[in-house]
């Protein structure tokens, strides 16, 4: 039963139950004289009946009026984005870059918990023809638990299920893992081109692509699009991470490619996963991924650079 009937449901079930102790109550009362005997009997098994019935219900009709709530109370102005991805392939980093002007920390440890920030974006008014800003919600999680997102979906961020409010979903991957030092800091930029220079190179990209089609495929896919899905999620996006480093490689002579730039290369490395994305896109009528692959972007999240003309071109959909 979905929640929409099952809450119909229970309010029904209430509303007899009102109903006949209502009815029990007037006749004991209006029965002359006043049948002391059935009014107590009556109290006594009203309320214990009532407590049965109500028990496991209660928990139903209260999250029933607590969506209702959150649904009327949700803020449907904010542009709201999930980006949703693998540990270590940027989410946190991509949203301070993206949305603010300080450069990216290095330093930055991995995100423990589901959390989403938002931001008041300043853009162009002619540009998007939209107001002078616009306020953007942008949700990050631990990309170890995608349960954060697709089971544990915070009603507040995503909307109640069945009243989803999610505009806008931000898939990314990379090329090259996050490597800890032995005290468990993140390795620098330098000392991760040395790991990926040392042995075979491409047997390393290649892992990590492995790692991402584990993470991010037909399964995982149908189970996020049927968590989060809902007629105001109009845009998908797929972002191709640390377009720096594997610069660094080819100019360094460490990853001879027959393709035209690092775009071709990672797209091809990708294909499977666009392909899908794209055929769950189509079922679901979201037709900025499904109608061509202007969609796929090539980034260092690290570059403000590269991740700001990405939210603007993502907001342009808006207008
Ligand atoms: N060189 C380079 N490093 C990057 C880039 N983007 C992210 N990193 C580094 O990659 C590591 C992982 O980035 P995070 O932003 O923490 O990744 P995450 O997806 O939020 O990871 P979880 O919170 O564990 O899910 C960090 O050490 C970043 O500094 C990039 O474009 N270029
Ligand atoms: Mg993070």
């Amino acid at each position: 039963m979905r929640n929409k009937d099952l809450a119909i449901f229970c309010w029904s079930i209430v509303i007899v139950y009102l109903m006949v102790a209502l009815t029990f109550i007037w006749w004991i009362f209006s029965s002359k004289p006043l049948n002391q005997e059935a009014a107590v009997a009556a109290i006594f098994m009203l309320s214990p009946v009532g407590m049965l019935l109500f028990e496991p219900i209660r928990e139903r009709l209260e999250d029933s009026i607590d969506d209702l709530i959150t649904s009327a109370c949700i803020d449907k102005s904010v542009y709201r984005i999930l980006i949703f991805g693998r540990h270590g392939s940027g989410k946190t980093t991509f949203i301070q870059t993206a949305f603010t002007l300080c450069k990216a920390d290095p330093r930055i440890i991995s995100t423990k918990y589901f959390e989403y920030r938002r931001f008041r974006a300043h853009l162009h008014k002619k540009e998007l023809q939209l107001d002078q800003y616009t306020d953007v919600a942008v949700a990050d999680y631990k990309g170890q638990e995608p349960s954060q997102v697709i089971i544990d979906s915070s009603k507040d961020f995503f909307g109640p299920k069945g009243n989803r409010v999610l505009n806008a979903i931000i898939f990314i991957v990379d090329l090259v893992p996050r490597k800890n030092d032995e005290h468990g800091n993140p390795l620098n930029d330098e000392s991760l081109l040395e790991w990926l220079k040392n042995g075979n190179t491409l047997n390393k990209i290649k892992e990590r692509v492995e790692e991402h089609n584990q993470y991010i495929n037909q399964a995982s896919l149908q189970l996020l699009f049927r968590s989060l899905y809902s007629q105001n999620l109009k845009s998908v996006i797929f972002v191709i991470n640390k377009k720096d480093l594997i610069e660094r490689l080819i100019d360094d002579g460490y990853l001879p490619t027959n393709f035209r730039d690092f775009r071709e290369y990672a797209k091809h490395l990708f294909d499977r996963m666009i392909k899908n994305i794209n055929e769950a896109c189509t079922q679901l009528g979201i037709e900025d991924f499904s109608n061509n692959d202007s969609w796929v972007f090539t980034v260092s999240a690290k570059s403000k650079d590269e991740s700001c003309p990405l939210i603007v071109r993502l907001l342009k959909t808006r207008s």
